[in-house]
């Protein structure tokens, strides 16, 4: 016998999804794109949003598990789901994300602020995600000799982050961006970041709009800051910076 409760909860969704996307205009042709392309030979051209590496609760006390999970699988999904619109159709469609933040000047001019928009959202999230563990831990060697040329110690570091994050009026994002193997600290607007004027790459990042951390902060950008610092994966970090350094 069919389970009608879970039946209807998925008809549901479905037909959310669908309303949504239809009165976010993105058309007809879009509406049947996903099953079409999974079907087809070639892969699908379509972004994703990432599964979050741990649970929504696994941040407590620092990230509330309602803040991640509403920051995920709403925020972050409008984004993917506005990206996937905006290059519908286009030969940008699905391309690594990278590239397209690169090379913004190169699109059509009337997707260009829905894909800086969208698709910086998607980029700074998917890296947001995964600067963040209950596990702790510490920077590698290489990443704390960068640290103390750029900045003398990880301490003076946090300090000039959370000036950058607590400076930065409305939304937006503190850096640590990486350049030639170098480190600097910069802000950047909405979901913009150095992808997009080469300035560098970003190595660690803090989301300061609102819905970051409202539900448990309200006001109190800074407490957020100090709670961001104590949950930093320094394993990926430290990965992510040899990586960059290297390239
Ligand atoms: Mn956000």
């Amino acid at each position: 016998m069919p389970n009608l409760t879970q039946e209807t909860l998925s008809m549901n969704s479905i037909t959310r999804r669908d309303l949504f996307r239809t009165t976010a205009g993105a058309g007809v042709a879009f509406l049947a794109a996903p099953s079409l392309a999974i079907a087809a030979d070639e892969p699908a051209k379509l972004y994703t949003l990432p599964k979050l590496p741990y649970a929504f609760d696994a941040l407590e006390p620092h990230i509330d598990a309602m803040t991640m999970e509403i920051h995920s699988q709403r925020h972050h999904k409008a984004y993917v789901d506005n990206l996937n619109k905006a290059l519908a159709g286009t030969d940008w469609a699905g391309k690594p994300i990278e590239g397209v933040l690169a090379g913004l000047d190169k699109l059509p001019e009337k997707v260009r602020g829905a894909v800086r928009n969208n698709g910086g959202g998607h980029y700074n999230h998917s890296l947001f995600w995964q600067l963040m563990s209950p596990k702790g831990g510490k920077p590698s060697t290489a990443l704390s000799k960068a640290v103390e040329d750029a900045f003398k110690d990880q301490v003076n570091m946090f300090k000039l982050l959370k000036e950058a994050a607590m400076t930065r009026f409305g939304s937006g994002w503190a850096w640590v961006i990486v350049k030639e193997g170098k480190l600097k600290i910069v802000s950047s607007p909405n979901q913009d970041n150095t992808l997009m004027d080469g300035s560098g790459t970003p190595l660690l990042g803090i989301d300061v709009w609102e819905h970051a951390y409202y539900l448990k902060y309200q006001n109190k950008r800074a407490d957020y800051v100090d709670a961001f610092f104590k949950v930093i994966n320094w394993d990926f970090v430290s990965e992510r910076f040899a990586a960059l350094a290297k390239g």
